[in-house]
Order: structure tokens, then C-alpha cells, then sequence
């Protein structure tokens, strides 16, 4: 088998939710990061559609996470990424479709609202992992970019707003599955609903193990910052941050 490709924007965090599971599963892989819109040639010119992460495999492009997750599985079932019975399955797939559909797309929509207002924060975010000519040219290339993001996200002040509830709402599911002081969310070990929510939820709980260094929390405006701190402190946040810190410290 040729080694597979992983093609990401090497601080989003569906990459990061791809990577660890390549990882959990032993498979090795090799990753070419780009900056925002440099993805989508690299995705094209791989074999992949647009979206990162993508997958290149013998077998084609996997060009989505859970794919490339449950892709994994297949191969090294040992992991036990989807539980050790059918019954497991299902509810880690179930939650894993919750923070994917959810968690994922809104903590990105809560997190670029303050990003996009603070082009030095960008600038550092994307300038990580990418070949250096992209890197030189990012800043060139950013204000392009942020236009095209907030259109793209519809990052407004209501859809952050609507996207903190959202994750609020993820964050309350997760604490209250957590009360019976369970110490993963579906069974006895890490399957892909707890490294779903961990990786999704990273942005907004900073976690020190995330694939690349998140601004740190005085980098944020107040409100932004006081908000994280309070996610950080709830019994979903802990979790997130206690599953990096088990799973992910290299
Ligand atoms: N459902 C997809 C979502 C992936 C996704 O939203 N990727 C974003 C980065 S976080 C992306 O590629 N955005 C740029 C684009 O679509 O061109 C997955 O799980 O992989």
C-alpha cells in the first residue's frame, strides 16, 4: 500500500479530528498542509474534490473526516475507533454526526468572528505547516481571504451569536451524558466521539496538544476570552481538554 496523503489546512480542526484518527489506528501517513484558498488546487491536484482533510488512498480520495475515520477502522479494527460492539457503533456514530454537523461548523463560525477581526492572529494561525512560499505569500493573500471567508461562513455578529448557543447546546448534551463521571462518552475506551468532540470543540477550549499553536487567551478580545475560560471550566470543556491531554501529549 503507498502511504496515504493527508491534503489540510493544518489548523482546522476536521484535519486535526483526521489526523488523530490515522494516528489512534497506527496507519502512517504523510500530510501536505496549505494556507486557506491555496487548499483547494492542492486538494484538486491530489486527486480530492475541495474540502480538507482529504485522503489520498490507493483505493481514492476519502474527502471527509468521519470517512476517513471509519476508512481507519476498517483497517485496524483494534483500534476499536467505533466501540467493541454494534450497539456502541451506533451511538458513537450518532454523536459523532451531532458534533460534525453542529459542534464543528459553528465553533468555527464563533472562533473566525474574532480571527477575521484581528489579521495578526490569521496571519500566525495559517502560517503554520505550509511550505514557506505559502507562507510569504499569505499576507498578501489574506485580505482576499477574509472576504471570501466571512462570505462563505456568514460570519456576522447574530451568526456568532447563534453559533456560541449552538455550541452551548453540544457542551450541555456532552456534560449530561459525563454525569455519571463515565470517562468516555461512548464505553470503556477513546472511540471517535470523544476524539469528534475533542477536535471540533479545540478551538474554543484551546487545548495545548491542538496540531498547531491556537492564539492564546490574552490574544482574544475580553468577551471572547471570558467565554472560553467558562467552556474550559464546564464538564464538557474539562473532558475535551482531559482527552488531549491522555490522548494526544507526544
Ligand atoms: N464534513 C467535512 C467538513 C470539512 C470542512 O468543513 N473543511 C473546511 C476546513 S475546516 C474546508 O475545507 N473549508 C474550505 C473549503 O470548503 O474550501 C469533514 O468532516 O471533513
Amino acid at each position: 500500500m503507498a502511504t496515504p496523503h493527508l491534503v489540510t489546512i493544518p489548523f482546522s480542526h476536521f484535519c486535526d479530528k483526521a489526523r488523530w484518527g490515522l494516528d489512534r489506528a497506527g496507519i502512517r501517513f504523510r500530510e501536505s498542509g496549505h494556507v486557506p484558498i491555496v487548499h483547494i488546487p492542492a486538494v484538486r491536484l491530489a486527486g480530492g474534490k475541495r474540502s480538507v482533510p482529504t485522503l489520498i488512498t490507493d483505493e481514492g480520495a476519502i474527502c471527509d473526516s468521519t470517512k476517513i475515520l471509519q476508512w481507519a477502522d476498517a483497517r485496524s479494527p483494534e483500534a476499536h475507533l467505533y466501540g467493541a460492539s454494534s450497539d456502541e457503533r451506533r451511538e458513537i456514530e450518532q454523536l459523532e454526526d451531532l458534533f460534525d454537523d453542529q459542534l464543528g461548523p459553528h465553533a468555527r463560525r464563533w472562533v473566525y468572528f474574532y480571527i477575521l477581526a484581528q489579521p495578526e492572529l490569521l496571519r500566525r494561525l495559517a502560517a503554520q505547516g505550509v511550505p514557506t512560499a505559502e507562507r510569504l505569500a499569505w499576507p498578501f493573500m489574506m485580505p482576499v481571504a477574509r472576504v471570501l471567508m466571512r462570505r462563505s461562513m456568514r460570519i456576522t455578529a447574530e451568526g456568532a451569536k447563534r453559533s456560541r448557543e449552538r455550541i452551548e447546546h453540544v457542551f450541555a448534551e456532552v456534560g449530561a451524558r459525563l454525569a455519571d463521571g463515565r470517562r468516555y462518552l461512548v464505553g470503556e475506551r477513546l472511540s471517535a466521539a470523544d476524539i469528534s468532540f475533542a477536535s471540533l470543540a479545540g478551538p474554543v477550549l484551546l487545548p495545548p496538544e491542538y496540531f498547531t499553536r491556537l492564539p492564546s487567551i490574552d490574544a482574544w478580545p475580553s468577551e471572547a476570552a471570558e467565554q472560553i475560560r467558562a467552556w474550559q471550566a464546564s464538564p464538557a470543556g474539562a473532558f475535551g481538554l482531559r482527552i488531549y491531554r491522555d490522548h494526544r501529549r507526544a
